[in-house]
């Protein structure tokens, strides 16, 4: 690790209630799933860090509340995010609208230089009815990154932590290397991640060493 100062950003989770947000944090920062999470009330921040490259990230990750009587409190969630995970449900076409309509609202209302990424959760579950082209296509036209993700069996789930800490860096950090970092990380996992396990990233995150469970 070099003396480089840490780093610490902001970053926040929405999309419609029970998209799995919570469950993707719960992933992350404890590698275990919980089939009946409760709907989570307002928002709730979850410190994780994470390294990339010689720097230590401390992401402070905002979980909201998709419930549409939280709405009017989620902007005191985004304020001063610098990065924004867009979830939606690929079993759930409303969720996916309603991701869409939160990506609008993020841009005319949230920092201008947030970083977003765009998440369809659930993709252990057959009954896909939001076709991973119809995402991408829109991420393109929106300039976001898309990926597909599995809290339950951890599929993806780091990698979309790891891109967006990334991203943020790379707007931080005019460091050619972590440019070059970035661009071969993305050639290789960009939307390509459906493949790919939990394992294939070594976020380095300080509680990732601990047993996979699949159960709270
Ligand atoms: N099969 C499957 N179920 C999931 C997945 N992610 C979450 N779930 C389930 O979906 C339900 C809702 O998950 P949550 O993580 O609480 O959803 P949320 O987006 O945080 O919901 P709110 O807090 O109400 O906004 C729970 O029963 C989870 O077990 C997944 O990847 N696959
Ligand atoms: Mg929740």
């Amino acid at each position: 690790m070099s003396d480089q100062p840490n780093l610490d950003y902001k970053i926040v989770l929405l999309g419609d209630s029970s998209v799995g947000k919570s469950s993707l944090v719960f992933r992350l920062s404890k590698n275990r799933f919980c089939e009946n999470l409760e709907p989570t009330i307002g928002g709730l921040c979850v410190i994780q860090n994470i390294e990339i490259g010689e720097s230590e990230v401390k992401l402070k990750i905002w979980d909201t509340a998709g419930q549409e009587r939280f709405h009017s409190l989620t902007p005191l969630y985004y304020r001063g995010a610098k990065g924004a995970i867009i979830v939606y449900d690929i079993t759930n076409s409303e969720s996916y609208k309603r991701a869409t309509d939160w990506i609008l609202e993020l841009r005319e209302n949230g920092e201008q230089d947030a970083k977003i990424v765009l998440v369809g959760n659930k993709i252990d579950l057959e009954r896909k009815v939001v076709e991973d082209t119809t995402a991408q296509k829109f991420a393109d036209k929106n300039d976001l990154h898309f990926f597909t993700t599995s809290a339950k069996t951890g599929e993806g789930v780091n990698q979309v932590f790891f891109v967006l800490a990334q991203l943020i860096s790379q707007m931080n950090i005019s460091n050619n290397e972590n440019k070059n970092n970035i661009s071969e990380y993305l050639k290789n996992h960009s939307l390509q991640n459906k493949n790919n396990n939990l394992n294939t990233v070594d976020l380095q995150t300080k509680k990732s060493k601990k047993k996979n469970k699949n159960c709270c």
